[in-house]
């Protein structure tokens, strides 16, 4: 553990001050930073902020509003990890007054100065771990994926009305502020409710931007919503309204992001400002996790050193650091739920696998069935194992599936480290990749397909159906 404490501070004052750092959380095994607050008469700390895990290779800022009417002291505390993960701190300031609005709020520190509204029927909870009832909510957070990270749920209850509801908003943006607002949400249940998420101006009018009703599945969802242009200072307002008395309808959103640029196209990411609609999942399905990086990933001999969108340091890729874990570890990365379309979907790719010791990457699709049978895969599409030298290739996988379904990106770590592999520039079009051979036979759609990691024949037909695709 490694201690950084400022000087004795004086009480915050009337109006407080915000106290502003940057951090640096980069590596496979990064351990935690913390912010305390330390007062001497009577002694005592207070947790304010905390970070865990992987942050991406880049420096994040970190604002923190004090109010502390007491001489004090603030405290940064970092944990160790493992080897793979260096924590670094710069540009600490001190200025007086609250702070600016923040444009992601992952309810890490506390509300994010959102707001519990009062003309509603109940208020929405800040969680950790799963929710109280059985068969909903999710069993982690959307953010960190543990049970340490928190996310706002409203909880079920055999009393619930239909119709009845909780609202939240968040704080007050600038008229001329944002484009596109993204979050996550968890609706997992039979009796699930309605999810909205409103834009509602200074005013008080209200217009809605994001609906969403029903079980949606054990999984995190990714929604997205332009925002309107408006002439006065707006809020974002996420409501959930109750369906009937019901044990098995706690919703949940983590993860609110508003961003200036518009939103990506729906299936596209290129990754140069985060992971879009692509989600981790958390350590009761894999070991590692896929993360964001530039330029020369850590690993020597090994990665790309450049991503594929830009062609340059500045850019960046999704990838996996295979210098942790062990022989046959996996990561997965999931993908936003598609529709079923008459005329198919092609998922579009491209991959870097270059090192002495890459493992497998396999890309399957899943679906509601499987999923709730116990299948965290689905079934194979593609695969791709070995070296395959410093550079990027692209893949073509043509999806045509009766249900609605998700796509699986499955790494494989190797027998030893020296196998980064890395992703770029995905789209998922709404019809069959172009000049593909009608080879595929219709999916198996009975939802008893299982390929497990380790069958060998059905890696291999698949592994020779690629093979045709890429000499054909
Ligand atoms: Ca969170
Ligand atoms: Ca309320
Ligand atoms: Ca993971
Ligand atoms: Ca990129």
């Amino acid at each position: 553990m490694a201690q950084l404490k400022s000087s004795l501070l004086p009480p915050a004052g009337e109006k407080g001050y915000c106290f502003t750092f940057w951090y640096h959380m980069f590596g496979a095994t990064v351990g935690s930073l913390r912010m305390l607050l330390q007062t001497a008469d009577p002694w005592k700390k207070t947790l304010v902020w905390q970070k865990s895990r992987n942050q991406g290779d880049q420096w994040l800022s970190v604002q923190t509003h004090v109010t502390l009417q007491k001489v004090h002291q603030v405290i940064l505390e970092a944990t160790v990890g493992g080897e793979a993960g260096d924590i670094a701190i710069d540009d600490i300031s001190i200025i007086s007054g609250p702070c600016p609005v923040s444009d992601l709020c992952d309810f890490e520190e506390g509300s994010c100065n959102w707001q519990q509204q009062t003309d509603d029927d109940f208020d929405w909870i800040r969680q950790s771990g799963s929710t109280h009832n059985a068969n909903t909510g999710p069993d982690s957070d959307h953010t960190t994926n543990t049970p340490a990270g928190h996310y706002y749920y409203l909880p079920s209850s055999s009393t619930d009305r239909t119709g009845q509801t909780a609202a939240m908003s968040s704080p007050l943006y600038p008229a001329g502020k944002g484009a596109c607002v993204q979050l996550w949400y968890h609706m997992y249940g039979t009796g699930m409710g309605t999810l909205n998420v409103y834009q509602k101006s200074e005013d008080g009018k209200k217009a809605l931007i994001f609906s969403q009703t029903g079980d949606q599945g054990r999984l995190w969802r990714f929604a997205q919503a332009s925002l309107l242009p408006r002439v006065q200072p707006y809020r974002i307002v996420v409501e959930g309204v109750k369906a009937r008395p019901t044990l098995e309808g706690d919703m949940a959103f983590d993860d609110v992001q508003l961003m200036d640029a518009q939103c990506p196209p729906h299936g596209f990411c290129d990754f140069e400002r985060n992971m879009c609609s692509w989600s981790n999942l958390g350590v009761g399905v894999d070991q590692g996790d896929w993360l964001r990086g530039r330029g020369a990933s850590p690993n020597p001999n090994t990665g790309p050193s450049v991503d594929h969108t830009t062609n340059s340091t500045q850019g960046y890729y999704l990838y996996v650091d295979s210098s942790v874990g062990e022989w046959g570890s996996t990561s997965f990365l999931v993908s936003d739920v598609f529709q079923p379309s008459t005329r198919g979907h092609c998922l579009t790719f491209w991959y870097h696998m270059y090192g002495s010791n890459v493992g497998t990457v396999r890309v399957y699709i899943n679906d509601r069935k499987m999923h709730t049978g116990g299948t965290e895969e689905g079934i194979l599409k593609w695969i791709e194992t070995g070296n395959k030298g410093d550079k990027w290739h692209m893949a073509n996988v043509s999806i045509k599936h009766e249900e609605a379904f998700w796509f699986v990106f499955v790494y494989q770590r190797g027998e030893n480290g020296g196998g980064d592999v890395a992703l770029d520039d995905i789209t998922i079009s709404h019809e069959g990749c172009y000049s593909d051979p009608p080879i595929n036979p219709p999916d198996d759609n009975n939802g008893n397909a299982k390929p497990s990691l380790t069958t060998s024949t059905e890696d291999l037909s698949h592994l020779l159906r690629h093979f045709y695709f890429t000499v054909g």
